[in-house]
């Protein structure tokens, strides 16, 4: 299931709701007619009353309802609302919707009894009015929750639009070694920028198709790219989540070291994210073949069948040969192009592999009859 975080309607606030309720009753009661004037009047004033519950009450639990649950929601998402607004907090303001509609009907009904109870239409007004009064006090006492409701949506609305259902590859490394020209090069579409919304973090977020499934790649600027005590509580959070989302995490190095970190820092923080995100599948791969002194030895090669692979198309390929550096590491160059092809297809396998790791593991929203 993909959450629309951004087609979460707005919130009122507590004013805006009871006028709102009040406003419709009072139509509402207009349109009564009955010559018998104690007829009317009750019949007035039960609808009125009936009308401004019934506004509250369903405005109250729609908004339960359109907020997504945490239990059916996708980790990933999880972890963002703990890390934006915090999950108790979610639950908590909900539920006390949810118990103000409960309320808020409970007293339309008592109420509502009086008024049908009685002859005298000074008691009948005085029932609608009571009933008024413990209505607004009800909306009163959920007024935190409306206003932390209406605030979060502004912050949920801006989550990174991730889709649960794709491959998805982390990409990580020190900066500069080359993760956008990668993603870049590697991406059909423009790289698409997101924010986290609780740091100034971004998400960037590029996308490739291959046998008409959508890879996607993630690189956080920031985040997985410098040694681990820099970080505080919230990005570590933003981390855990990526933890979650990644089918496969490719580390780049830029043995060159033109990116500006040495190589013993490169390989720390390698070491660091194979911690960190110790459950995902890690895939080295040196960067900027180009640069280097010596070509890879199978420059020529890998250039002369990805050229050829991109002139007869996909189809026909199983695998490509990789372009390996003199370290025996798979390498790529994003400027010139070479090696990409061959890494997209290795990528594809490895994916591939990892889903089919759990044979019993079955799409979101498919079950297994017994
Ligand atoms: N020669 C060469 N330069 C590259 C390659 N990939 C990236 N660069 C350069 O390295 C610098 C940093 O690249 P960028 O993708 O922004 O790195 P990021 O910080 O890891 O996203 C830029 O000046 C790029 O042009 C490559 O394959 N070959
Ligand atoms: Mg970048």
């Amino acid at each position: 299931m993909k959450v629309s975080w951004r087609a979460l309607p707005t919130v009122l606030t507590e004013e805006e709701l009871l006028d709102k309720a009040f406003a419709r009753a009072k139509k509402a009661a207009d349109r009564v007619d009955d010559s018998d004037r104690v007829f009317r009047v009750r019949k007035q004033l039960n609808r009125m009353l009936q009308t401004a519950s019934d506004i509250i009450t369903t405005y109250l639990m729609d908004t339960v309802n359109q907020w997504p649950s945490l239990d059916q929601s996708p980790q990933f998402d999880v972890s963002m609302i703990d890390a934006c607004v915090g999950c108790d907090d979610y639950r908590h303001h909900l539920s006390m919707l949810q118990w103000a509609s409960n309320q808020i009907s409970k007293i339309a009904t008592q109420n509502s009894k009086k008024i049908v109870r009685t002859a005298k239409i000074e008691l009948m007004h005085e029932a609608r009015r009571e009933a008024y009064g413990r209505i607004s006090s009800i909306v009163g006492r959920i007024r935190p929750s409306l206003v932390w409701l209406g605030e979060s949506r502004e912050v949920l609305k801006r989550l990174p639009s991730i889709d649960q259902l794709s491959p998805c590859i982390v990409v990580c490394g020190a900066p500069n070694v080359g993760k956008s020209a990668f993603i870049s090069a590697l991406s059909s579409g423009k790289m698409e920028v997101n924010h986290y919304p609780f740091t100034t973090k971004q998400i960037h977020l590029g996308h490739f198709t291959f046998r008409r499934l959508q890879y996607q790649m993630v690189d956080t600027p920031g985040l997985l790219d410098r040694p681990m005590e820099k970080r505080n509580d919230i990005e570590m959070q933003a981390i855990s989540a990526l933890e979650n989302l990644g089918s496969l995490v490719l580390f780049l190095i830029d043995d060159s070291e033109n990116c500006g970190m040495s190589m013993q820092e490169q390989n720390n923080l390698l070491e660091e994210i194979l911690e960190l995100l110790a459950e995902t599948t890690v895939m080295i791969i040196s960067t900027k073949a180009d640069l280097h002194d010596n070509k890879p030895e199978n420059w020529a090669e890998v250039e002369q069948a990805e050229r050829a692979y991109l002139e007869s198309g996909e189809e026909n390929y199983q695998e490509l040969p990789l372009l390996i550096d003199s370290n025996g590491y798979i390498t790529i160059s994003a400027l010139e192009n070479v090696g990409m092809e061959a890494l997209k297809l290795e990528i594809v396998r490895l994916v591939k592999d990892n889903s089919h790791h759990d044979p019993m593991s079955l799409p979101e929203g498919w079950y297994r009859s017994e």
